[in-house]
């Protein structure tokens, strides 16, 4: 059986037309603005996020950290829900590149409260950090892909805009959030002072973000690649993958949804596993493993010996994600070991 990757989108291999497009791209030095590809890349991602101007960075990572960077001063506070990714997952970055003090806010299966936010931004004090940013994360990845729906963001939006603090969007998967919400991603991403997507999760490009956002924020914001030794020469190489991830990878999000769909109803049957349908609304499923049951780690690994690959997330929980590598015979061929192992152990 071939391997079921389940651990992340982000394993997916690019495809023949990326590779056809990698081989022929055109390339500059980008340090110069030279490089056709990445110009080209960079204008048609700002443009299908409603905004002037973008910026092609090596990760998500590094997209998030410029703007953070590029947003704030030293000793200002991020507001963000409290497991965001870059709370959790990117290294202390706001703290050790930008100086800030993140300030975490409960949400609702990842999505924040506009009235918590308006409560959260300090008000001019000589004893208090300056409110330099608010961060969103849409669709949100601990939260199990859920999404922040076109009003939410406007409202989060105006909360924070109303307290002169901008807001910039963690949207890795924004395009699988608003594949979700059957919306344009512009809904999504435009009311927002900055975005970074991913090319290199569901849509498949091997590396690659782009941060977006007005012409004066991403100039600021390149100093800022700069200085985090992110400029890169020829990069079109990689930029031509990204432009095909715009163009080809978008429309098949859904298939991912519905899959994932799939996979979360079978698991919801099986007694030890706890799943809350509610929060499968993209690609993403995370789910609880009773523990009279098994570990969150010992159930990945008999999974792994049957060839379905999945990270835990928790001491009994687990991610699955799916992706365009992920058929629907491999839903099944999951499901089928998923039971193997369930019945097995009774
Ligand atoms: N997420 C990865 C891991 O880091 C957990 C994954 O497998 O899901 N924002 C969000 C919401 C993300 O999920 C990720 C990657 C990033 C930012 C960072 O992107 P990269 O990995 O390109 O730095």
């Amino acid at each position: 059986m071939k391997p079921i990757d389940l651990r992340s989108d982000t394993v997916t291999r690019p495809t023949d037309a990326m590779r056809k497009a990698m081989a022929e791209a055109e390339v500059g030095d980008d340090v110069y603005g030279e490089d056709p590809t990445i110009n080209r890349l960079e204008e048609l991602g700002a443009e299908m996020v409603g905004h002037e101007a973008a910026l092609f960075v090596a990760s998500g990572t590094m997209g998030n950290a410029t703007a953070v960077l590029t947003h704030t001063g030293r000793g200002d506070e991020v507001i963000l829900e409290s497991e965001a990714h870059i709370f959790f997952f990117e290294g202390g970055g706001a703290a050790l590149l930008a100086g800030c003090q993140t300030r975490t806010l409960p949400g609702d299966k990842g999505v924040l409260d506009p009235a918590d936010v308006r409560a959260a931004i300090r008000p001019e004090n000589v004893h208090f950090p300056r409110t330099g940013l608010l961060c969103l994360e849409n669709s949100h990845n601990r939260g199990g892909g859920t999404v922040i729906t076109p009003e939410r963001t406007r409202a989060l939006a105006e909360v924070a805009h109303e307290g002169g603090v901008p807001v910039h969007l963690d949207g890795a998967r924004v395009f699988n959030a608003a594949a979700a919400c059957g919306v344009d991603v512009t809904e999504l991403t435009a009311p927002l002072d900055s975005v970074q997507f991913c090319l290199s999760k569901g849509l498949a490009a091997p590396v690659g973000s782009l941060l977006a956002g007005s012409a004066d924020f991403i100039k600021e914001a390149r100093r800022m690649r700069k200085a985090l030794g992110g400029g890169m020469r020829q990069a079109g190489i990689i930029a031509a993958a990204g432009i095909i991830s715009l163009t080809e990878m978008v429309e098949r999000l859904p298939e991912d949804h519905a899959r994932a769909r799939r996979l979360a109803e079978a698991l919801v049957e099986m007694e030890p596993f706890s799943v809350d349908l509610d929060t499968v609304q993209t690609n993403i499923i995370i789910f609880d493993v009773d523990p009279a049951f098994d570990t969150a780690a010992g159930l990945c690994r008999d999974l792994a010996n049957l060839g379905v690959r999945a990270n835990p997330v928790g001491p009994q929980r687990i991610r699955f994600v799916t992706h365009y590598e992920i058929s629907d015979e491999d839903v099944d061929a999951a499901i089928d070991c998923i039971s193997e192992i369930v019945s097995g152990a009774q």
